[in-house]
């Protein structure tokens, strides 16, 4: 079966990019070229392309594999999206990238890109730990091995925040504009987070620097949803046996999708709402209700699933009796929501049900159990402390956060950031016989009110030691 690529036939009932990609000059760079960005981002300005024309080609560009920008590189940077659901399997070949680039390799040809006046925006999908946030202060962790790299050789960057300081330098230096920065990680306030370490990073090398991006810089936060599991063999067969052509990049994931972007660029964007996106004023009510609502059941439903072993989030959702817990979850985190403009709350947790239980889509609880840390602040402690604050039930938060605290305690080894300290918190509180001190005094973690209510310590307590029982 030949690779796909600019001269695949692309069969019928596949659907194939909506504009001549001949004619498409690069407007944007994409850090992070995942999975999640090949099923969101991409998708989206496949769409707003085949509707308003105009130069937004994506340049994709890895800060640290280099396997998916040599697939790219072999397929012409065309790659294809299976979207599944009960009903049956649809696919499309996306076009909307036009060039790949490892940073590892070449990151001469990324910070050149980064400084051409050409390239309007620069997204990212890098992960929640890939920014080096101090959790404690909400600047940068000077201990994060790429920030504490890029404070020291700030021309010479490897991390997203080095490379986004040094790229505006550059144009600064030029005489350029700066970039739209525009982050798609699920972090609340994603764009007041990125502003805030690229302003620190810039202030300590040149205030000059600084006090350019701070008036002419513009870091619109961003809601992004899709759920994308990783790749199997199973994924890239299933894709071939649609498209005709074999496409190591080939992913799956569910028909629903959302962007909700806060519409504040330099200079234009591409017309994203031709994908469905929505352009708002203010994001932050909807960045709380995915974070709290999807994102903090998700984070229950992968410690319960890996717990239980249960392999897929799908099958946690086939127990009855798991699936009344996700949806207490919900009930509980709702009232620490804002007002969303535009969505019934109480239709939006049915949906995530049926999401959720979708038994065409394999997502690992694995996959999401991972990097707990740097997720479950503000997926379930934020909320947990709403609610308490407002004298509202926070038992299922209390749930969680034993499910996650069991998971540590029972793995051998967990895929975390901060593993080394959670393998000691595990180790003292195994010593102390079961005191639970150890975690919630990791620095950062909790919210202080979280940190001293005791009553709330002895719930998490007393549900790990039910989970431990059963
Ligand atoms: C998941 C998310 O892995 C995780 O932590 O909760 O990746 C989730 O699937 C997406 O945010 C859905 O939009």
């Amino acid at each position: 079966m030949d690779r796909l690529n600019a001269r695949t036939t692309i069969p019928e009932g596949v659907q194939a990019p909506g504009y001549d990609r001949s004619a498409l000059k690069p407007g944007i760079v994409h850090i992070g070229i995942g999975a999640f960005h090949r099923a969101h981002q991409a998708v989206y300005t496949d769409d707003a392309l085949a509707q308003e024309f105009g130069d937004w080609g994506i340049v994709g560009a890895s800060l640290r594999s280099t396997g998916i920008v040599q697939a790219l590189r072999e397929q012409d940077c065309l790659h294809s999206v299976i979207t599944r659901d009960r009903s049956g399997d649809s696919a499309r070949i996306v076009g909307s990238t036009v060039k790949a680039i490892a940073a590892t390799e070449d990151p001469e040809a990324l910070l050149s890109y980064l400084s051409d006046p050409a390239i309007r925006i620069v997204m990212l999908t890098v992960s929640e730990k890939a920014y080096g946030l101090d959790a404690q202060t909400g600047g940068l962790d000077i201990t994060h091995s790429a920030v504490a790299h890029d404070l020291s050789c700030p021309r010479e960057p490897v991390g997203a925040i080095g490379f986004l300081t040094e790229g505006l330098a550059r144009r600064h230096e030029q005489g350029h504009q700066p970039f739209t920065v525009l982050c798609c990680d699920n972090l609340p306030g994603n764009g007041h987070i990125v502003r805030r370490l690229v302003l620190e990073m810039a202030t300590r090398r040149d205030t000059d620097l600084s006090k350019w991006i701070e008036t002419e810089g513009r870091f619109p936060s961003s809601m992004v949803d899709r759920i994308v599991p990783a790749a199997t063999a199973a994924t890239r067969e299933r894709a071939a046996g649609i498209t005709g052509a074999r496409d190591e990049l080939a992913l799956e994931t569910e028909p629903f999708t959302q962007w909700v972007i806060e519409d504040s660029f330099v200079s234009g964007r591409p017309l994203w709402e031709a994908g469905g996106a929505l352009l708002v004023d203010a994001v932050e009510p909807y960045e709380k209700m995915k974070l709290r609502l999807l994102n903090g059941s998700h984070s229950l439903i992968a410690y319960l699933g890996q717990l239980r072993g249960l392999e897929y989030v799908r099958d946690v959702m086939a127990d009855a009796d798991y699936q009344q817990i996700v949806r207490r979850h919900m009930l509980a985190a709702l009232p620490t929501l804002d007002p969303v403009p535009g969505i019934d709350l109480a239709a939006y947790i049915d949906q995530l049900i049926a999401r959720f239980a979708n038994p065409a889509i394999a997502h690992r609880t694995a996959q999401i159990a991972m990097d707990g840390t740097q997720k479950l602040p503000q997926r379930i402690f934020a909320p947990a402390s709403d609610a308490l604050a407002a004298g509202h039930d926070a038992d299922t938060f209390a749930y969680a956060t034993a499910l996650w605290i069991g998971y540590v305690l029972r793995a051998e080894k967990v895929d975390d950031p901060r593993a080394v300290e959670l393998s000691e918190a595990a180790s003292q509180t195994t010593e102390n016989g079961g005191n639970l001190a150890p975690f919630f005094d990791l620095p950062g973690l909790f919210p202080p009110a979280l940190k001293t209510d005791h009553a709330w310590h002895h719930r998490v307590r007393s549900h790990l030691k039910t989970i431990q029982a059963e």
